[in-house]
């Protein structure tokens, strides 16, 4: 990853059409893809500040089809607000026009930038203790998925294809095996044999959406709890942010990634994975604020599944990220060499402690039906 200067990071925001203008940036590092910049016009009054953001391209390979979605989808949940009497301001990210007219800016190397305002006020939690505010999280990613259960799903380009498509990207991970690009391979007999012996559950999701037993929907497909913004003043959700992926998926998908990450007693990546635990508690917190949000629109079946979600999606990342660390680290933003392998085993660790959990959740998602 290309470290930018201040210099680098202003000229870059020259070219959008900011009023005001911002003055001075700060790194921000809180994602594994993208590169963060904060832009501020008065350091001492964030409420004027902006986000300019380098979208990853490897990741993302059509950013102009990956600004059009955003565009679409913000302008959708702002007009939706609008409707319903209620101020979209701080609702939805506000993306800012660049030169050209588009949400788009493109470096004369090639790298894609883009920017939106910043909003004030707010906490995006790393890790949070309180059932109350995880409800909260809940109720903020149901509510985005509420509010796009009629947008026209057809309209969106899949970003990044086959993102949740865990089949799938256990072939990528068997031809990464054989390929062995970084020679890691060797070392790694036992964490690959525990992704084989769930290659049949990794298949719950994509095989359901296939024959029917689960709708497709309009999804978020990547709800870390810090893609979604509590007020601080209220404790309630204001904004779900973090829109590259945006696309036809399944419920279960963004449920079940929040509760992965959230319901977890340790950070995705750590080290020690003794300290690596399932909160019922905070488990329970959000299936009740997200059911409680998409009351109606979830299907009992849905429901029903919730758990399995879970499940699939920490399986699918712990094997996205072993996957990564055997390519020899190209997707994910590393901060040490064994980075991914950590981060692969803390996930494993917790798909232990949710496969364990499964009979418990499975029962409290049937007293909701
Ligand atoms: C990436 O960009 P960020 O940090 O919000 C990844 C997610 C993973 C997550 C794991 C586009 O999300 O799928 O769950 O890292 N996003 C993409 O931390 O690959
Ligand atoms: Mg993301």
């Amino acid at each position: 990853m290309p470290q930018y200067t201040d210099t680098q990071i202003m000229e870059i925001a020259s070219h959008f059409r900011y009023a005001p203008v911002p003055v001075s940036c700060k790194e921000l590092k809180s994602g594994n893809v993208n590169v963060t910049y904060r832009l501020d016009v008065d350091p001492a009054d964030k409420s004027k500040s902006y986000i300019l953001q380098r979208i990853n391209t490897v990741a993302f390979k059509d950013p102009d089809a990956l600004m059009e979605n955003i565009r679409l989808v913000t302008r959708y949940i702002k007009d939706a607000y609008a409707a319903k009497g209620q101020d979209p301001a701080r609702r939805v990210l506000d993306f800012i026009d660049a030169e050209n007219g588009t949400l788009l800016y493109r470096e004369a190397d090639g790298s894609c930038w883009r920017s939106y305002r910043y909003v004030d006020d707010v906490t995006a939690y790393d890790r949070i203790e309180s059932a109350d505010l995880f409800r909260e999280a809940g109720r903020g990613f149901g509510e985005f998925q509420t509010m796009l259960s009629a947008f026209p799903a057809d309209r969106l380009t899949e970003t990044i294809a086959g993102f949740h498509n865990t089949p799938a990207r256990y072939g990528v991970f068997l031809e990464k095996i054989a390929e062995d690009p970084a020679g890691r391979v060797a070392a790694l007999t036992d964490e690959i044999a525990f992704f084989k012996a769930r290659a049949g559950m990794m298949r719950g999701i994509v095989d359901r959406l296939a024959d029917g037993t689960l709708p497709l929907r309009v999804t978020h497909n990547d709800t870390k709890l810090n893609n979604v913004l509590l007020d601080n003043a209220t404790g309630k959700a204001l904004c779900v942010i973090d829109l590259d992926t945006v696309m036809p998926g399944s419920s279960l998908y963004d449920y079940g990634d929040a509760v992965r990450y959230g319901a977890c007693t340790a950070a995705e990546d750590e080290p020690d994975t003794s300290k690596i635990g399932f909160d019922m508690e905070l488990f329970r917190a959000f299936t009740d604020g997200f059911v409680s949000t998409t009351a109606g629109s979830l299907t009992d079946t849905e429901i029903r599944l919730l758990p399995l979600g879970i499940a699939v999606i920490t399986c699918e990342l712990a094997m996205r990220f072993l996957t990564d660390y055997i390519d020899g680290d190209k997707y994910f933003k590393i901060n040490y060499p064994e980075h991914n392998l950590v981060r692969a085993r803390a996930q494993m660790k917790l798909l232990c402690e949710v496969e364990a959990a499964l009979p418990e959740m499975n029962a409290f998602v049937e007293g909701m039906l």
